[in-house]
């Protein structure tokens, strides 16, 4: 390859090629150098941000050169790569990852102090990169994560939207949506103005004779939108490999807009074709665990599907294979059924356009495809009506209704006596309008389907997706439990911890090998150890009331039990259990005397999570969160034994502050609707215990780190279904705990009761579908469970040190692993080995 470039150039480069900092002197020169140069400043308006700015544009200048050598390297060595699928990446912040991952946080610490800088004031400068809803959003950012540190050689396809997930504001009580513009002097993102992918809607398709005489078709007409590439780098922790996420905008295909119709005078239809295609990647929709079959979510997909496919198959034609090797080439992951069309393009792209056979094309796509389901809310699962994708994507359509028949046939030779099973397992759903089945598609295409968690993928195999398993067999069908970068989510979040595990075992090793944990049980006795830990939760919850402090204006005391839900609001994950029980809590402490007063364990419950836009529900258990905490941090009877605090726009770098700072954390869905849950496991690496219901990775939590380490409550999986079929039939009588509770809401003790009316009713007259009831008293129970362990703080540390020992399944480089193996069959490969 090197042979042919030019001498002369190749002499420049060997002379002049950047080089990458290393010491504090190297690292101060480059940074003043960009703060002068790229940011046009002097040391006269050198501010926090200009700093940040500056730090960050050197760090960036190392990954891009780390980016360079690992994409050559990767294309030279030509091995199997894999391609994750997002339609979020939750990133969060990332000065502070990447100068961790490179290992020089010191040394940047120490130029900024020689500037007259706090290392922590500049990281704050940050905006969040928050192109995310949660828990789904954030699995990718932690996927790309591992697969950098383990040198997978791996790229992860997304969209650039122009505003992420919306800010949230608490006025009055109530949420307000904020847009969260993100783009302005980003230092992370590279334009790649050069690399554009046409892409088509709308149209039609005609039906002709190839030279060979074969029926062919093509999709004509119709309008075309300019995907643009961004990529942003993704170091690894203490390695070179640099890989890269590839971020898709799109644009007016022009480029511009119509001068043609401008001259005419027809200004507004001119800009309006441009701003048509600009809205495309402009907004993220704001909904977790929701699919409302808009038109614009369905282009994003497409759109994103397309380019990415484009990109992927241009890289492999330029190895010149045949197509039977794509799949020994390439491994598509399908995080959920949102990149589903990726499947139909890849065939459409084989068949129509490089005029392979459909046995042969589909034989590829299905070896190359992989799907991950993450939930079974009926609510989430994603479904298309036939006449929109007809009119958006003709030719797909009728893929999907080819990629049907076959499918049906073989399932009617299969079972010839059942003809109940071919309209259940259809693509297409027979209603009106009828309705294309996303995740049938995404099974069908597919040679791999894995739930995210024991439970969950359990229950797919024997609910949602029964009949599958019974045409397909079970192998098809696997299970990968969720895990979390230790390096984000203790190493960044909780520095202090890191350092005293490290100091215990001899080094850092167990960020890149979490079951390394398992050493420090041996100290759980040590008291100079018991009190270095204790020392250090007490230190991150001053940190915490600080930032309550700041932020809502309340004191809270360090010394009560910090109790912390944190996630998306949403009636599965039952903040609205969570907030009658606070409010419970605060009836008895009024009921109490003076003396039995004094027994009371000292809380301080805290929430934080956004709602969808248009999740009336959702909003309202806000609104009475916000309400109690109106009434119980101000009545003189309660003082510190009860605070209720609720911290607005819970995101990433909050998270970062939130997890290391709880007791206990609530992980309190309805038994059997949570997939797996992913904060769960933050919490408890950074020694929190926690209060959960028998759902998700809870299960695999509580069999890793012992029952006797956790506070499990309330009904099971199994039992849910009879107990909906028992409200449905009236036989439903409200737990007299919370009906004291829902009588004092009803007193107006929480302002008009009539805001609270539509969610205390879905429980005593709509049926309690979440069970709230059902679990009410368990609930209680369990929490003074809780108080009372607390009251022994040694055998509470106990718990947390033993807990977090035990926390090493949970890795997110275990998941990167087990998918690599047994999903992709890839391997890593080492990007510091010569390229000739
Ligand atoms: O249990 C979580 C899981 O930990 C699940 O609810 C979440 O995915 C996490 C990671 O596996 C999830 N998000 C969505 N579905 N499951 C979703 C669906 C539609 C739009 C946006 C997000």
């Amino acid at each position: 390859v090197e042979a042919s470039i030019p001498e002369p150039l190749r002499e420049a480069w060997r002379k002049h090629s950047a080089t990458e900092f290393n010491t504090k002197e190297e690292f101060e020169k480059d940074l003043v150098r960009h703060i002068e140069t790229t940011l046009a400043r002097s040391m006269y308006n050198c501010d926090e941000l200009a700093a940040y700015s500056g730090t960050a544009l050197a760090f960036r200048d190392r990954l891009i050169m780390e980016w360079n050598k690992t994409q050559q390297r990767q294309t030279f060595k030509d091995q199997k790569r894999v391609y994750y699928l997002s339609l979020e990446f939750l990133m969060g912040r990332t000065l502070d990852n990447a100068m961790l991952n490179v290992g020089l946080k010191d040394t940047a610490r120490d130029g900024l102090n020689d500037l007259g800088f706090r290392i922590e004031d500049v990281i704050n400068q940050e905006h969040d990169a928050a192109l995310g809803n949660g828990g789904l959003g954030r699995l990718a950012a932690c996927f790309l994560d591992s697969m950098a540190t383990l040198n997978y050689p791996a790229w992860g396809y997304g969209l650039r939207y122009r505003y992420g997930i919306f800010k949230q504001e608490i006025v009055n009580g109530y949420q307000v949506e904020v847009p969260d513009y993100w783009l302005d002097n980003n230092p992370w993102e590279f334009p790649r103005h050069e690399i554009t992918v046409d892409i088509q809607f709308y149209g039609n398709v005609k039906k002709y004779q190839d030279e060979s005489g074969k029926i062919a078709h093509s999709w004509e007409d119709g309008e075309i939108v300019q995907a643009i590439a961004y990529d942003v780098p993704i170091p690894g922790y203490g390695t070179k490999t640099t890989n890269n996420l590839r971020l898709w905008s799109s644009k007016a295909s022009s480029g511009e807009f119509d001068f043609q119709k401008f001259n005419a005078g027809d200004y507004e239809s001119a800009v309006a074709d441009q701003q048509r295609a600009e809205t495309i990647s402009a907004v993220l929709y704001p909904n977790d665990n929701l699919e409302r079959g808009k038109e614009l979510r369905l282009k994003q997909q497409y759109f994103w599907c397309a380019a990415s496919l484009f990109d992927i198959v241009r890289r492999f034609k330029k190895t010149k294979r045949a197509w039977g090797e794509f799949p020994d080439q390439v491994a598509i992951q399908l995080n959920d059924t949102h990149p589903t069309l990726a499947i139909v393009e890849l065939q459409r792209i084989l068949i129509d356009k490089e005029g392979l056979e459909w046995d042969e094309a589909w034989q590829i796509v299905t070896k190359t495809f992989g799907y991950t389901n993450h939930t079974v809310l009926p609510e989430a699962l994603e479904k298309w009506s036939v006449p929109l994708m007809q009119n958006l994507l003709p030719r797909h359509l009728q893929i999907i209704y080819e990629i049907n028949l076959f499918f049906l046939q073989t399932v009617e030779k299969r079972f010839p006596n059942d003809r109940e099973i071919l309209s259940r397992v259809s693509i297409i759903e027979e209603s009106h309008p009828k309705m294309v089945r996303m995740a049938y598609l995404a099974i069908i295409g597919s040679h791999k389907v894995n739930g995210v968690a024991e439970l969950h993928s359990d229950l797919l195999k024997t609910t949602l997706f029964k009949d599958f398993v019974k045409i397909y067999g079970p192998d098809r069908f696997t299970n990968v439990t969720n895990g979390i970068t230790p390096r984000r989510w203790l190493h960044q979040a909780n520095p202090r911890l890191s350092a005293l595990i490290a100091e215990k075992l001899g080094s850092h090793d167990f960020l890149k090998d979490l079951t390394l944990l398992d050493k420090i049980e041996a100290f759980v006795d040590d008291k100079a150890f018991r009190e270095e830990w204790a020392v250090i939760k007490r230190e991150n919850k001053l940190r915490l009331a600080e930032h309550i402090k700041a932020t809502t204006g309340y004191d809270v005391n360090p010394n009560a039990l910090f109790d912390v839900q944190v996630k998306r609001i949403h009636e599965y994950k039952r903040q609205q259990l969570n907030i009658f029980g606070v409010i419970h809590r605060y009836l008895s402490i009024k009921d109490m005397s003076a003396e039995e007063k004094k027994k009371v364990v000292p809380r301080v419950s805290i929430f934080g999570g956004k709602a969808a836009p248009g999740y009336w529900m959702a909003k309202t258990i806000i609104h009475l969160i916000n309400k109690v905490a109106d009434v119980v941090n101000k009545d003189p009877e309660i003082g510190d034994l009860l605070k209720v605090i609720f911290i607005a726009d819970y995101n990433v770098s909050k998270a970062e502050i939130i997890c290391p700072a709880s007791d206990i954390s609530e992980h309190i869905s309805t038994a059997g609707t949570e997939g797996s849950g992913t904060s769960n496991m933050k919490f408890v690496l950074n020694g929190g215990l926690i209060i959960g219901t028998c759902d998700g990775a809870n299960i695999e939590i509580t069999r890793e780190i012992g029952e006797q380490n956790i506070f499990l409550f309330g009904n099971l999986a199994e039992d849910v279904e009879d107990l909906r079929h028992k409200h449905f039939y009236g036989d439903f009588k409200l737990d007299p705990q919370l009906e004291r509770v829902f009588d004092a809401i009803k007193d107006n003790m929480f302002g008009d009761n009539a805001q609270f009316s539509a969610l205390t009713s879905s429980i005593d007259e709509h049926g309690d579908y979440y069970l709230v009831s059902d679990d009410f008293n368990s609930y209680i129970t369990t929490h003074g469970m809780v108080d009372e362990a607390f009251l022994n703080q040694e055998e509470w540390l106990a718990k947390s040190i033993t807990s977090v020992a035990r926390m090493g399944f949970f890795s997110m480089d275990r998941v990167t692993n087990e998918y690599a193996d047994s999903i992709w069959n890839v391997e890593p490969l080492d990007v510091t080995e010569p390229t000739d």
